[in-house]
C-alpha cells in the first residue's frame, strides 16, 4: 500500500479515519468524491456519523452540509443520514434512509443540475468550503491525486476546500490510472471553449493537481464500491426498449440519424439495460456514449465491437462488472474516459455531440412536461441528476417509462405533472410499452392525442375526459381546467389509486 502513496510528505499524514475525524467540525461544509455508488469515501463517513452520534448523546449539536458528485452508497449517504449528521445535502441522492429523512423534513436537500453543482461551490455560492474528502487510487510523487472509479466534482471541491482528506483505496485497481481526463473550465472571467469535438477526445491530465499543504490526513481503505446488481429485464422493459429501438430506426429512415452516427446518453435502470441488449442485435455500429455513467451494457457493447468509445464521469457497474473492470481496466483505457462532471454534463459539449438523450421519469403530462423527481408533487424519489443537463441540450431528448406504476394504481401519463423538472420546451419524445409519442413540431393542442396513445388503456378514457373539460375553458393556447388538473393526484392521495372508483 505504501507504493500507492508516493509522496513522502503525505505518507507522514497517514492516520485512521477515527483520528482524521478530528478535522471535521459541527457546521462544516464538506465536499466529497462519489458518483452513483462509485468512488465515494468509504471510511470517513462512518467516523463522522459516530462523532455526530456521540455529540447528540451528550445533547450537543453536530451536523455538516455535504456536497458530492451524485449519489453515493449506504456506507456514505446512508450512515450519515441515519446518524442525523447532515443539515443540508446537494446535488443528488438515491438513498432510502436519506430520502425518508428529507421527506420527513429532518434534513434539507437541494436538487441541482449536476453540471452546475461544482462550479457553484468553487465560485462560492455556498460560502467557504471547509473540507474535501476524496477517494484516490494513488497519490503521485508530486502529491497529486489519481481519482478512483468516479471523478464527479472532486476537482472543484479540492480547489475550493481549506483542508483535504484523501482516502487511498487499495480495492480500486491501479490500472484505472490513465482512464481519467482532468480538465475544467477556467473560472470567470477567463472561460474558454471546451476543446472537445468528439466524444473520445482527451484534453487534460490523468490526475488532479492539488496543494499538498492543504492535506491534513491520508486514510487507507480497502473496500469495494457498492452498486446493486441489475434485475433481469422484464417483459415491459423489453417492450419499451423495443419501441425505443424502433424510434432510432425511424430516425434513420427519416435521414436524421445514420447507423454509424448514434451518440448515446442513457439513464440507468432496467429499460436502458434492455435498450443496450437490443443494440447488440441491431444495425447500429460505431456507437459512442457521451453520458454520465458507464453501465454494464456499455461494457458489453465495447466488448462486442459495437461501441467505440464511452465518455462519462463515473462507473455504475453491477458487482460482477465492477470486478471485471478492476481486473481488466487496462484493456478499457482506450475506449473509456472518466471526466469531471462539469465536462461530462456540460451543455456546450452535449449540444456539439448531437447525442440522443434517454432518461426515466415518474410522470409526464398531456402537453409533454416531465416529472423525474417528486411523487404527487411533494415526495422526493431520487433527484434530477444529469437528466436536465442532457434533456435541455440533446439533439433529441427522449423519456422512457412504463405506462403505469404500482400494479396499475398510478398512471405515468397525467393531465398536469405534479412537479416539472423538464418542461414541454425541452422534452421531445416519450416512450412507453404502448409506443412512441413524438411531440416534435406539435403545438400544445396537438399533443394530448399523442400522449394519450402511449398511456395505459385503462387510463385513456380519464385523460380524454380531462381534455374534453379543458377544451371548454376560456383560453386555448395550452388548455387547462385548473379545477380538475390534479384530480388524478388527489384521487391517489385519497384512495391510493389514480383510477376512478365505480
Ligand atoms: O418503485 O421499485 O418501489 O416499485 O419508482 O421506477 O419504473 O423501475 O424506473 O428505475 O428508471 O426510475 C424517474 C425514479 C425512474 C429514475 C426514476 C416508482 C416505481 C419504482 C422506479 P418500486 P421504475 P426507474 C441520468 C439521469 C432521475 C435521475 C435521472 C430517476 C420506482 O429514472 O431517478 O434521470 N430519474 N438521471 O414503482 C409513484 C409514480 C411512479 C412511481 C415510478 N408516478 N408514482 N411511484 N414510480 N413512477 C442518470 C444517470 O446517467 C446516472
Amino acid at each position: 500500500m505504501s507504493d500507492r502513496i508516493a509522496n513522502p510528505q503525505l505518507r507522514d499524514k497517514v492516520m485512521t479515519a477515527e483520528e482524521a475525524v478530528q478535522f471535521v467540525n459541527h457546521g462544516d461544509k464538506v465536499g466529497t468524491s462519489g458518483f452513483t455508488g462509485a468512488g465515494y469515501p468509504k471510511a470517513m463517513p462512518a467516523a463522522i456519523a459516530e462523532k455526530a452520534k456521540a455529540a447528540h448523546e451528550k445533547g450537543q449539536d453536530f451536523s455538516i452540509d455535504m456536497y458530492t458528485g451524485a449519489s453515493t452508497a449506504p456506507e456514505c449517504d446512508g450512515v450519515l443520514a441515519e446518524a442525523g449528521a447532515l443539515r443540508y445535502r446537494m446535488p443528488y441522492q438515491s438513498d432510502p434512509t436519506m430520502r425518508n429523512k428529507i421527506n420527513a423534513g429532518e434534513m434539507k436537500f437541494q436538487d441541482i443540475h449536476l453540471s452546475h453543482s461544482g462550479m457553484m461551490v468553487e465560485e462560492g455560492f455556498f460560502g467557504d468550503v471547509d473540507l474535501a474528502i476524496v477517494e484516490a487510487v494513488r497519490i503521485t510523487e508530486e502529491g497529486n491525486i489519481v481519482p478512483s472509479s468516479s471523478v464527479g466534482n472532486s476537482v472543484e471541491f479540492l480547489n475550493a476546500a481549506k483542508k483535504i482528506i484523501i482516502e487511498v483505496n487499495e480495492w480500486q485497481s491501479e490500472e484505472l490510472e490513465g482512464m481519467h481526463d482532468i480538465w475544467t473550465v477556467p473560472p470567470l472571467p477567463n472561460r474558454v471553449p471546451i476543446p472537445i469535438t468528439k466524444c473520445g477526445d482527451r484534453i487534460g491530465k490523468t490526475y488532479i493537481e492539488i496543494d499538498p499543504e492543504k492535506v491534513v490526513a491520508v486514510v487507507k481503505t480497502d473496500a469495494p464500491d457498492r452498486n446493486a446488481p441489475f434485475k433481469a429485464p422484464d417483459e415491459i422493459s423489453e417492450q419499451i426498449a423495443g419501441n425505443f429501438l424502433d424510434f432510432l430506426e425511424h430516425e434513420v429512415k427519416a435521414g436524421r440519424l445514420a447507423y454509424d452516427g448514434y451518440v448515446m446518453q442513457s439513464g440507468v435502470g432496467n429499460v436502458p439495460n434492455a435498450v443496450m441488449s437490443g443494440l447488440m442485435e441491431s444495425k447500429f455500429e460505431s456507437i459512442q456514449a457521451y453520458t454520465e455513467v458507464i453501465q454494464d451494457g456499455m461494457v458489453d457493447l465495447i466488448d462486442a465491437g459495437k461501441m467505440t468509445v464511452a465518455s462519462a464521469t463515473s462507473f455504475s457497474l453491477s458487482p460482477e462488472y465492477a470486478d471485471k473492470m478492476n481486473t481488466e481496466a487496462s484493456r478499457y483505457r482506450e475506449s473509456i474516459i472518466l471526466r469531471p462532471q462539469s465536462i461530462s454534463n456540460h451543455p456546450e459539449v452535449i449540444r456539439r455531440t448531437g447525442l440522443i438523450a434517454s432518461n426515466g421519469m415518474i410522470e409526464a403530462d398531456i402537453y409533454g412536461n416531465a416529472n423525474s423527481t417528486h411523487i404527487n408533487g411533494s415526495r422526493l424519489m431520487n433527484a434530477l441528476g444529469g437528466s436536465g443537463d442532457f434533456t435541455r441540450n440533446a439533439y433529441i431528448s427522449t423519456f422512457i417509462s412504463p405506462s403505469v406504476a404500482k400494479d396499475g394504481a398510478i398512471s405515468a401519463i397525467v393531465p398536469f405533472a405534479s412537479h416539472i423538472d423538464h418542461n414541454e420546451h425541452d422534452a421531445m419524445v416519450f416512450i412507453t410499452e404502448y409506443g412512441v409519442a413524438d411531440l416534435r413540431g406539435l403545438a400544445p393542442r396537438d399533443r394530448p392525442a399523442k400522449m394519450i396513445s402511449i398511456a395505459h388503456p385503462s387510463y385513456r378514457p380519464l385523460l380524454e375526459e380531462y381534455v374534453e373539460l379543458a377544451s371548454k375553458c376560456k383560453y386555448q393556447a395550452t388548455p387547462h381546467d385548473l379545477r380538475h388538473a390534479f384530480d388524478f393526484h388527489i384521487r391517489m392521495e385519497e384512495t391510493g389509486t389514480m383510477m376512478k372508483g365505480e
